[in-house]
């Protein structure tokens, strides 16, 4: 496998921290022990999260190609959004981000704090499109190129959550690759790795990363897109494309790409009752906050899974906690009472 063939712009601080949760693992009361790894805390930039890792893969390529604008999408209270408005403020590029409504949810502010405050902030072209949840490529996204075209700039194209671009997996491979150093250096290994997908990348990159040493099946993703047939096979296309261009040597297996569907109700974007008491608990004994639409469906996932005995006895976990926090200003309601 060869990574390190592949230019990268760093936007990151480096290798981010691993850490034990006792008092999680305690409340849990299941025979495992949960450890996190600090995505969320991965640079200085905007707050930082996964969309970085990938990006870092991806800018040689805008930078090279001559473009001035970065063009993305997401929805209204997009992490991936965010992070693309921070790249562009950073190398000095222009941004245009089509900003849909992903998220069948009400709240007098959802539009103006958080991720977008923040992307507007950072002088982006944030559109407000009223388009529903779709991961693949979007109309008003291609329209948004055009019209850079039309007024004189050269837009560069990331698709939703940098997942379906020819260098969107390389980010996780260096992920897994980081994780076997540490492993290396703790004493330790992770029996399993959770994570929370939504595009696809994230968990692609992973699986191919931990290819490399047979375990792509431990990295279980906890669905938080509620069409997971779709992102598995949106996933499948990453992971295919990305063993091709890092030479891993072999196909991926199907029985590799682990996705666990089972959280992601009531629907994208909108946490449940127990979603909700999962982001408490981590909170509560962690001090680790993780937000309604991602992080807090794959925190739910592990917690639930251990208590039911998925994992196996005395088994170390990695959570992967990807970023998103900015998003949960936009559900002030939800937490008035903590
Ligand atoms: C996101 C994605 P993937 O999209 O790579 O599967 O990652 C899922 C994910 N955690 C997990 C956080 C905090 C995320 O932000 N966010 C998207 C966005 O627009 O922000 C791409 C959907």
């Amino acid at each position: 496998m060869n990574l390190s063939k592949f230019e990268r712009y760093p936007l990151t601080y480096g290798p981010t921290p691993i850490e034990y949760l006792p008092r999680l693992t305690e409340a849990i009361g299941a025979d495992v022990e949960i450890y996190a790894k600090r995505d969320d805390c991965n640079s200085g930039l905007a707050m930082g999260g996964n969309k970085l890792r990938k990006l870092e893969y991806i800018i040689p390529d805008a930078i090279s190609s001559g473009a001035d604008t970065l063009v993305s999408i997401g929805g209204v209270q997009s992490n991936h959004t965010r992070m693309v408005a921070a790249t562009a403020a950073k190398i000095g590029m222009k941004c245009v981000l089509i900003q849909e409504s992903w998220v069948p949810h009400d709240d007098a502010v959802y539009d103006r704090v958080g991720n977008i405050l923040m992307t507007r902030l950072m002088g982006a072209d944030a559109r407000l499109v009223d388009e529903g949840f779709d991961i693949g490529i979007r109309k008003s996204w291609k329209d948004a190129m055009q019209s850079v075209r039309d007024s004189g700039g050269i837009p560069y194209a990331i698709p939703a959550g940098a997942s379906v671009h020819k260098f969107g997996g390389l980010g996780y491979v260096g992920f897994a690759e980081e994780v076997r150093a540490q492993e290396k250096e703790m004493e330790i290994k992770f029996d399993y790795i959770i994570v929370c997908c939504v595009t696809g990348s994230t968990q692609a990159g992973m699986i191919v990363g931990f290819a490399h040493d047979n375990r792509a099946d431990r990295v279980i993703d906890i669905d938080g897109s509620g069409t997971p047939e779709q992102l598995r096979k949106q996933m499948r296309e990453i992971v295919d494309n990305t063993a091709e261009i890092v030479e891993l040597g072999r196909t991926v297996r199907e029985d590799e790409i682990v996705i666990n569907p089972d959280y992601a109700y009531p629907a994208y974007g909108v946490p449940s009752k127990e979603t909700n008491e999962a982001i408490r608990l981590a909170a509560k004994t962690e001090a680790m906050i993780t937000d309604p639409v991602y992080e807090g469906k794959s925190m739910q996932g592990m917690i639930d899974l251990a208590k039911k005995g998925f994992f196996t006895k005395g088994a170390k976990i990695l959570y992967v906690h990807l970023g998103g926090v900015p998003a949960i200003n936009g559900y002030s309601y939800t937490y008035s009472n903590g």
